[in-house]
């Protein structure tokens, strides 16, 4: 048999025409595409050996070769593969092509942007290789024992020719003749960047100029139990670029709704609070151990974006584009699956390795204190990851809302919080007093999130969600020495008069025990903290409109007591007494933004106290 002459099917050579012309600027996919024939090939060529057929030259193991030339301008793919029958390399060409060429065809008509990459989900990867060849040359002997040797060849344009070819070895070899804008392809460098990015995971060894380049396998798709700790630590340091060891690893596989693999990691430190800015998620999308997006956006919600690792679905549909991919509901249902499952899994590390949780804890919280405020999906699994502590517990333990519920007795029907700097802040605070008298538990939150944390939360487990300064709460007995229902009235009234604009309405507190008085919002949509908040992030414009909270005071409270008798004798001193009491109270609430009026009364009131003696 002799040289044959075939022209391209019409839809083929309309595809080529695009492949050829495009100005696709991702052509370094073609690598990706050959090397994936190559893989499969080798991949028929392993399951024809384990199920006992006669190969030829079976003593060749299944492997790829890639060499570059870049004085003769030209990049060769070879594989030890399957290989290809004189009527496989046209029926590659033709029939099997076909429907793929159509169906990327009409993809490629009907998108807005063109997606060129996604040729080899359609099963036509082999046509990249005109997007950088102006001539393409392909040696194959197929593993038959009885078949012969063949060499194609094509321009692109204008058709192909086949003839024999002198006895190869068996599989493909995939000659290019680079384009002129091309030739960057021939340089060794350059396709050793784009196999190790793309092709890292093919189960087949590849060789680059006789350098062997992939050694990590793709673990993900293999069974836990027969993975090492060492090959799951040396994978975790290939992908996430991390020297240290992870803090979490999640491995898991999912038939329903979604074939899922997937191979997460917690790195053990959060890179955003090491200076580093904003980190980009970098989980890598695979379809069966091959790259399609590296870093992929939208496959878990931003508040993860500290995992690293892979998911491999095959479930990817082959009218998947890059950009396209961003708003499909495929991608929201895999999302779905995968940040739920990896909440369950923090929840169940929580309990089976409560120091490495803590640990995990100390470093993300602020993420999943994000998830709780930006996304409503998931608020409940988020909700029974956060910790604090807790007026119930020694300092520095922590609890989950879970067991301070289960604490809780059975006439106290709200979770109460309170907002502090720190430990000795939160048990010193006059809003903790009421608490302390009925032994009831408070969380202790000291970071400036929490309460917009709080606020989303709204309830846990069915129990809402208090502020303590929000909390309307009364002691359970009356104090001794306490001023009397009509003298605390008038005393009411005093106050009210003398702070003026200052303070919204004067009441008689049933909350204090230690504390002459307390400062209360009388906003309901802005508490203390908020406006602390709101403060440091405001730039320029007007000041926010000062605070004007309520006054409670405490009519058992000996000051309060010797303030009623001294406002009779001496106005002007009494006064000022009142307004001190009111900066301390706003001391307590953290609203005293100017201390200095408040020092120099002090230092007033001071001076009077000493010349008494
Ligand atoms: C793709 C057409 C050449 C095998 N090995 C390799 N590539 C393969 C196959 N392809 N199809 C089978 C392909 C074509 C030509 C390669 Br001409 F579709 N490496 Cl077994």
């Amino acid at each position: 048999m002799s040289k044959e002459t075939h022209h391209f099917q019409a839809e083929i050579q309309q595809l080529l025409d695009i492949v050829i012309h495009s100005l696709y600027t991702d052509k370094e996919i073609f690598v990706r595409e050959l090397i994936s024939n190559s893989a499969d090939a080798c991949e028929k060529l392993r399951f024809n050996q384990s199920s006992g057929t006669a190969l030829y030259q079976s003593e060749i193991a299944p492997a790829i070769t890639v060499a570059t030339d870049d004085k003769a301008g030209t990049i060769t793919i070879t594989d030890t593969g399957c290989g290809m029958t004189h009527g496989e390399l046209v029926e590659n060409l033709g029939t099997i092509a076909h429907s793929g060429t159509k169906a990327f065809l009409k993809q490629l008509a009907e998108d807005k942007k063109p997606d060129v990459g996604l040729i080899g989900q359609f099963g036509v990867g082999f046509y990249s290789a005109f997007m950088v060849a102006k001539k393409v040359t392909v040696l194959s002997r197929s593993f038959g024992p009885d078949e012969q040797s063949w060499q194609w060849t094509s321009e692109g344009m204008g058709g192909y020719e086949i003839a024999p070819a002198a006895e190869l070895p068996r599989g493909t070899k995939i000659i290019l003749e680079l384009k002129d804008d091309a030739k960057d392809f021939a340089t060794e460098s350059t396709v050793e960047r784009i196999i190790q990015r793309y092709s890292s995971f093919v189960p087949f060894p590849i060789e680059l100029n006789a350098k062997r380049l992939n050694t990590v396998q793709a673990i993900w798709a293999r069974s836990k139990n027969e993975i090492k700790e060492e090959e799951y630590n040396e994978f975790y340091t290939f992908v996430g670029h991390d020297h240290e060891k992870p803090l979490f690893r999640l491995h898991f596989s999912a038939d329903a709704p979604l074939a899922i693999q997937a191979l997460l990691f917690v790195p053990g430190r959060n890179f955003e609070t090491m200076g580093m800015g904003r980190m980009d998620s970098e989980v890598n999308l695979y379809c069966r151990k091959v790259l399609i997006q590296a870093k992929a956006k939208g496959l878990f919600p931003e508040w993860l974006r500290f995992l690293k690792g892979v998911v491999d679905s095959e479930d990817l549909p082959l009218n998947i584009s890059r950009e396209t991919m961003q708003d499909t509901s495929l991608l929201q249902k895999l999302n779905k699956v995968l940040t739920s499952r990896f909440l369950k899994f923090l929840d169940e590390q929580s309990e089976k390795e409560a120091e490495a949780y803590a640990k995990f804890y100390h470093e993300y919280h602020r993420f999943l204190k994000e998830g709780v405020v930006t996304d409503f999906t998931h608020k409940e699994a988020l909700g029974k990851l956060l910790r604090y502590e807790s007026s119930a517990l020694d300092a520095g333990k922590l609890t989950s809302l879970a067991d301070y519920v289960k604490r809780m007795p059975s006439d106290q029907k709200e979770i109460y919080c309170l907002l502090a700097a720190n430990r000795a802040a939160a048990e010193a605070s006059p809003y903790f007093e009421v608490f302390k008298e009925r032994k009831w538990e408070v969380l202790f939150l000291y970071d400036a999130w929490d309460e917009f944390v709080m606020e989303h939360l709204h309830t846990f487990d069915g129990q809402p969600l208090k502020l303590a300064e929000k909390a309307d709460l009364n002691l359970s007995a009356k104090k001794e020495g306490a001023l009397s229902e009509a003298a605390a009235k008038e005393l009411s009234k005093w106050l009210k008069e003398t702070l003026g604009e200052q303070v919204n309405e004067v009441r008689v507190s049933q909350r204090l025990v230690d504390s002459p008085a307390v400062v209360v919002d009388s906003d309901k949509f802005m508490t203390a903290s908020m406006r602390r908040i709101m403060k440091a992030m405001k730039q320029d414009g007007p000041d926010l409109p000062a605070a004007k909270p309520d006054f409670e005071f405490n009519p058992a409270h000996p000051i309060m007591a010797r303030l009623d008798s001294v406002r009779q004798k001496d106005a002007a001193l009494a006064g000022s007494v009142a307004e001190q009491i009111l900066d301390n109270a706003r001391v307590a609430a953290g609203l005293l933004e100017d201390p200095r009026a408040m020092l120099t009364r002090l230092n007033s009131l001071l001076e009077k106290v000493l010349a008494k003696e």
